[in-house]
């Protein structure tokens, strides 16, 4: 049966990369009907340090992002990771079968060590693809809707999961597949087209975040760097831009069409007349989210109430799995 699994880091901001390649798809999902898990990832956030009340307050608004975004926590299971003890001990199984080799490729461990002494890193940075790895395969899920960024880790999953099906001869963990798709599966910065748009960039101007309001959204697009050629008038024109790419593959990805379709209606146009029309289609889509939002946080008590009923949904489904993986390795347990 197909299960879906994916989760989000509280560590900042949540930016239009989150909604468009993670949220607005989980919420797709779910309304197609399948059984969707989705969780606020905070034992990975804290694999860089978080100030302990930001991190609460984080946690809080990215489980009002989901909401707002459209994820129904009675149709979704929705929580934060470290109300279920199974991930951080699955974790540990998991970080005995994965090998040190496989974590020192991971793209992202070199990124975020970049220019740094990776001796001072957390071990817990080093070792996050084995946590992840034991966030998707506790819950035996099968489908991980990520942006393009963590389809590496996703991978790994996969090779975690073939090594303990090998190694303990069996066939306890189903291979996952991460779900890639549509126009936005790697939202680019708005002041460098050739680097991610991330929460954690220095730069607030790199980035819409969902709680931006309508002018600071407008002004982030006209200000956005871009070449100063108007828009192609086929897909072809955007191969060597990346800037001119990102812009039309944001509008596509808000409007629900293709980049193509975007073309036919803009193509030849200067970016005095896109900028704008960027602007106003995301104003349209995101303001009624982020008010939603911060009505949400209007209730914490709220908030919490519904990630902790998820997380009990969440344990009922992951323990007899963990405790499956830790008879499978032979530990003794109470009958
Ligand atoms: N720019 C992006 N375009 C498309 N998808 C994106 N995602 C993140 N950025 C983009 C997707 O959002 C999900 C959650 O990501 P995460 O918070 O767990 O970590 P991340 O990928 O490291 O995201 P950030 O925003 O770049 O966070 P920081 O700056 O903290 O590292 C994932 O599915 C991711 O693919």
């Amino acid at each position: 049966k197909p299960r879906v699994f994916s989760g989000i880091q509280p560590s900042g901001n949540l930016t239009l990369g989150n909604y468009l390649g993670a949220l607005k798809r989980f919420a797709e999902k779910q309304d197609e009907g399948i059984e969707t898990i989705y969780c606020l990832v905070d034992l990975h956030a804290i694999t860089l340090w978080q100030e302990p009340e930001a991190l609460k307050r984080q946690t809080r608004e990215a489980a009002a992002a989901f909401i707002a975004s459209g994820v129904d926590p009675s149709r979704s299971v929705l929580f934060n990771q470290s109300q279920v003890s199974a991930h951080a001990e699955m974790g540990w199984l998991l970080n005995c079968v994965a090998r040190m080799g496989w974590m020192n490729r991971m793209t992202q461990w070199k990124d975020k060590t970049q220019g740094k002494n990776a001796e001072q890193q957390s071990l817990g940075l080093f070792a996050y693809p084995a946590l992840m790895a034991a966030d998707i395969l506790v819950y035996h899920a099968t489908m991980v809707p990520v942006g393009e960024d963590q389809k590496q880790h996703v991978e790994l999953t996969r090779d975690i999961a073939a090594k303990f099906n090998h190694d303990y001869k069996t066939d306890f963990f189903p291979m996952p597949e991460p779900l890639i798709e549509g126009t936005a599966t790697r939202v680019m910065s708005l002041r460098d087209g050739t680097k991610k748009m991330s929460k954690s960039d220095p730069s607030d101007a790199s980035r819409i975040n969902l709680t931006d309001d309508a002018d600071t959204i407008a002004k982030k697009f006209r200000k956005a760097v871009t070449d100063p050629a108007p828009l192609p008038e086929s897909l072809e024109g955007l191969a060597e831009r990346p800037e001119a790419r990102n812009l039309v593959n944001i509008y596509a990805a808000l409007s629900n069409r293709n980049a193509e379709a975007v073309i036919a209606e803009f193509g030849g146009q200067g970016w005095g007349t896109f900028k704008p029309a960027l602007a106003d289609l995301a104003v349209s889509k995101l303001e009624p989210i982020s008010s939603e939002m911060s009505r949400l946080m209007n209730d914490p008590a709220e908030i919490d109430r519904i990630l902790g009923a998820g997380a009990e949904q969440a344990r009922a489904i992951a323990q007899p799995i963990l405790e499956g993986a830790l008879d499978i390795m032979g530990m003794v347990r109470a009958r």
